[in-house]
C-alpha cells in the first residue's frame, strides 16, 4: 500500500508544514518509487542569484496539488509511493564539492530504487543528477525545456556552472548523443559556433517560435521521435516559460511559452520512459504572487504523473 497526501479534514491545505504536495517524508515511509529531492544550490548562477530558495518556494506553492490528474486520468500518488526526500545538505562556497555532494545524495536514492524529481536550485545541479541516473540506466535521452542551451564551456574560469551541465554530461558519456532534445530555446548567442558545439553535445533544437505554428501534439511527436525508447531524463528550467508566467528566475528571456503550452507538450509525451527529472531555476525573490512557484510545483506534479504511468 502506498501512503498519499496528508489527509486531515480538520487541517486546511494552507496550514501545517509544507512537504511537496503534502506528501509523506521519505523517512516516514522508508521507500519511494519516486522521490522528490530539493537541491538548494545556486552558486553556479551567472546573472540574478536566488534559486537556492527555490525548493522551499516550490513546496510552499505545491499545497493545492490534488490526488487526481483529470487530463491524464491518473492517480499518481496511488499508483506509486511518492515521498519528499527533503533537501540535499549542500553549501554555497565550493561548486565541485557541491556536485559531489548532490551526486552522492542522488545515488543514495537511485541505488535504493527511487526515481528522482529534483527541485532546484540552479541548472548546475542537473549534472550530478544525470551522473546518478546514468549510473543506473546508462546513457540518457535528455529532454531539456529551457530558454538557453546550457551546453556552453567555461565562464569566468569555471567549468561547472549553470550554463554547462549538458556539455559536461556529454563529455562524460552520460548522454545518448543521438537522442537529446532542447525545447523552447530563444536566449542570446555570441557566436554560431555555440550552436555547433551544442549539436556536438547531442542536442536538436525546437525553438520557442515553433509553438506559434505547431500544436503541442506535433511538438511532442517530434520529441518522442527523437527520444524513441532510450531512457529519458526531463530537465525543466522554469525560464522556458515566458517571464509573464515565470518572472521568478535568474535569467529571464522574453517571448517564451505559456505554462499551459508546457503542460500540453508534457501530457502528450505520455508513455515516455522517464527515469529522472528536475525543475530548476526558481528564484523566489523575483516572483510575484507565487506565479513561478505555482508553475514549478505543478510542472513537478506533471512529471510525477507521467512517471507514474510508465
Ligand atoms: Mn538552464
Amino acid at each position: 500500500m502506498n501512503f498519499g497526501q496528508r489527509d486531515d479534514p480538520e487541517l486546511p491545505r494552507y496550514a501545517g508544514l509544507a512537504t511537496f504536495a503534502l506528501l509523506p517524508t521519505l523517512d516516514s515511509v522508508d521507500r519511494a518509487e519516486i522521490a522528490i529531492l530539493g537541491v538548494p544550490f545556486d552558486s553556479g548562477t551567472s546573472y540574478r542569484p536566488g534559486a537556492r530558495f527555490g525548493p522551499a518556494h516550490i513546496r510552499e506553492n505545491s499545497r493545492q496539488l490534488h490526488p487526481y490528474h483529470a487530463v491524464l486520468d491518473a492517480y499518481p500518488f496511488r499508483a506509486m509511493q511518492v515521498a519528499d526526500a527533503g533537501d540535499v545538505a549542500v553549501g554555497p562556497y565550493d561548486i565541485p564539492r557541491a556536485i559531489t555532494v548532490v551526486e552522492r545524495a542522488a545515488r543514495r536514492l537511485t541505488t535504493a530504487g527511487s526515481r528522482i524529481v529534483a527541485l532546484g536550485g540552479d541548472h548546475t545541479i542537473a549534472f550530478p543528477l544525470l551522473r546518478a541516473a546514468a549510473e543506473v540506466y546508462g546513457p540518457l535521452a535528455v529532454v531539456h525545456f529551457d530558454a538557453h542551451l546550457d551546453t556552453w564551456d567555461t565562464l569566468h574560469g569555471a567549468s561547472y556552472w549553470h550554463g554547462s551541465p549538458f556539455r559536461r554530461a556529454a563529455e562524460e558519456g552520460l548522454l545518448d548523443l543521438a537522442h537529446c532534445q532542447h525545447v523552447g530555446i530563444r536566449g542570446g548567442i555570441y557566436d554560431t559556433r555555440e550552436l555547433e558545439d551544442d549539436a556536438q553535445a547531442g542536442f536538436q533544437i525546437i525553438r520557442s517560435e515553433a509553438f506559434l505554428t505547431d500544436t503541442p501534439a506535433e511538438i511532442a511527436d517530434r520529441i518522442r521521435a527523437r527520444v524513441v525508447d532510450v531512457p529519458a531524463y526531463i530537465s525543466v528550467d522554469i525560464d522556458v516559460l515566458d517571464p509573464a508566467y515565470a518572472p521568478g528566475t535568474g535569467t529571464p528571456e522574453v517571448a517564451g511559452i505559456a505554462t499551459a503550452q508546457l503542460f500540453a507538450v508534457l501530457r502528450a509525451m505520455r508513455g515516455t520512459r522517464i527515469v529522472g527529472a528536475d525543475v530548476v531555476e526558481v528564484a523566489p525573490a523575483y516572483d510575484h504572487a507565487g506565479i513561478t512557484g505555482l508553475a514549478a510545483a505543478h510542472t513537478a506534479w506533471e512529471l510525477v504523473t507521467l512517471m507514474s504511468l510508465a
